[in-house]
């Protein structure tokens, strides 16, 4: 006898299919535009990245400050916890390790508070964004980064839900304990792995 046919077993899992943690969609070519805040238009000449709290060296870096270390880019996707996901995204700036190499967190610093411009806040353990995990980054695909999206400069931790990729950032905290950012403080998760589902506090 026959073996059951495809249509019985579903839809064949495609090398895609396994790249979309659980609970997500492709969102394909869109890339929706979340923001909780108004949009800033901060320009490159105001702008300015602080690393500081539990570091040894506290340093402000001005746009062409950032620009001459190394370069460094991203390329994969990104994961919101509204349910979608975006494939093979291309970003490049510099990496998070770049400026803590200068900045040299203290024993004692083993968390970050990413600030905005604008006050959006969000937390993260120290080691998810060092070890070529973070981006600070101001290009898409090849292109300024837009405003909408945190043009001029934006923080990218890909591995964790968006809302960790703090746009417009201008300030990397280090601090000894965890303490909540904006959206953590209503309801979503300290961390955020979106392999582990962790969408919202107790995940
Ligand atoms: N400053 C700031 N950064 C932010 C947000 C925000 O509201 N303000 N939203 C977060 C959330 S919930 C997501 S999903 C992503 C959305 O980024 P995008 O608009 O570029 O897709 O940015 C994150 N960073
Ligand atoms: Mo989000």
């Amino acid at each position: 006898m026959a073996g059951p046919t495809r249509g019985f077993l579903g839809r064949a899992r495609t090398p895609r299919d396994a790249r979309l943690p659980p609970g997500q969609y492709d969102t394909g070519s869109d890339w929706p535009v979340l923001t909780a805040e108004p949009t800033p238009r901060i320009s490159p000449e105001t702008w300015s990245i602080t690393v500081d709290g539990q570091v040894e060296t506290p340093t402000t870096w001005s746009w062409d400050e950032v620009h001459a270390l190394p370069a460094a880019e991203y390329r994969g996707d990104i994961h919101c916890v509204t349910t979608w996901s975006k494939f093979d995204t291309h970003f490049a700036g510099v990496s998070v390790d770049s400026l803590l190499e200068v900045a040299r967190p203290t024993e004692e610093g083993r968390f970050v508070m990413a600030t905005a411009k604008t006050g959006y806040t969000t937390n993260l353990p120290l080691d998810d964004v060092r070890g070529g995990k973070a981006w600070l980054v101001w290009e898409f695909d090849g292109r300024p980064l837009s405003l909408e999206h945190g043009g001029p400069v934006r923080l990218l931790v890909p591995h964790l839900y968006f809302w960790k990729s703090a746009k417009w950032v201008t300030r990397l905290t280090l601090m000894k304990r965890d303490q909540q950012g904006f959206w953590e403080r209503n309801g979503y998760h300290d961390r955020g792995d979106p392999w582990l589902q962790q969408r919202y506090q107790g995940d």
